[in-house]
């Protein structure tokens, strides 16, 4: 309860903040975009992660609070990056909370960032993760569809870590794939874990999808997703999270 009552008061007064891990293209090496992650600046526990305060959050309508804020910070830090020549596609993929999907109105939600920074609705993808899908596989694929009708793109996190069936991802207006990055670790050593991460990048491809391997933390595992085909890398090998000023400048040395 005295964390609830901390993070309503955070939100308030600027502890929370948002980090950017570059997402990058496999074939190119092109940094195609950046993924957005929450910390707090806690006044006396430190920079917290949001294992630490999310579940919190979700048990009230902070979650939703917080989400609102997230997609606002995130659009209005991409409409920034975007504004640089050269970097018209650049992505800004955000992470949305079960709560936020399903008792936010994430739509709305959306559209009044996307209008607030004159952002192109290109420049922005939502991560689901399959568990929050399931929920109501029927609404979920119309709230999706609205997005993705929109310009927006949508991508399933965490992808074979949760339940989903096939035949809910048949009808999900989805553009890319992330594979979790228990597999990603695992496929070196373990050459199931390799069979099953080629299988999923072989149906991520054949379904026209983006596949996005995460957690890459050596050469030798950026080789393998590359090898196998995935399109799309994040990982420690390439940045850990950074604040946005040295996002800034990691992405002015990249080009
Ligand atoms: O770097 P990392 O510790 O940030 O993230 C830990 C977990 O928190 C991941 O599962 C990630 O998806 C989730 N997460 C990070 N940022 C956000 C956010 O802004 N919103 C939501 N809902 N989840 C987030
Ligand atoms: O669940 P989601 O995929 O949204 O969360 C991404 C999480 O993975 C965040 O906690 C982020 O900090 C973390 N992460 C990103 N790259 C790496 C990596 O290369 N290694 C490890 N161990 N964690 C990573
Ligand atoms: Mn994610
Ligand atoms: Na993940």
């Amino acid at each position: 309860l005295r964390l609830d009552a901390e993070l309503r008061h955070a939100i308030d007064n600027d502890q929370l903040e948002l980090f950017y891990q570059p997402i990058l293209a496999l074939g190119t090496g092109q940094v195609t975009g950046v993924e957005a992650l929450l910390r707090w600046r806690h006044p006396t526990r430190g920079l917290l992660v949001p294992p630490v305060f999310l579940p919190i959050a979700e048990e009230s309508d902070l979650g939703v609070r917080i989400g609102t804020w997230v997609l606002r910070t995130a659009c209005r830090q991409v409409a920034q990056w975007c504004r640089e020549p050269g970097r018209e596609q650049f992505r800004m993929s955000v992470n949305v909370s079960n709560r936020q999907f399903w008792q936010g109105r994430l739509i709305e939600d959306v559209i009044n960032c996307l209008d607030a920074y004159g952002l192109d609705p290109g420049c922005l993808a939502l991560e689901i993760t399959e568990g929050v899908i399931m929920h109501d596989v029927r609404q979920a694929t119309q709230l999706l569809a609205g997005l993705s009708e929109m310009g927006v793109e949508v991508h399933i996190d965490d992808f074979g870590t949760g339940y989903s069936s096939l035949e809910a991802l048949h009808d999900l207006p989805f553009a890319a794939l992330k594979i979790d990055r228990s597999f990603v670790s695992r496929m070196t050593t373990s050459p199931r874990s390799r069979e099953l991460v080629r299988t999923i990048v072989t149906m991520g491809l054949n379904l026209d999808l983006q596949v996005i391997a995460e957690g890459i933390e050596t050469s030798e595992e950026l080789d393998l997703v590359r090898r196998l085909g995935c399109t799309h890398g994040q990982g420690y090998l390439y940045s850990r999270p950074v604040p946005s000023d040295e996002c800034t400048k990691y992405l002015a040395e990249q080009r």
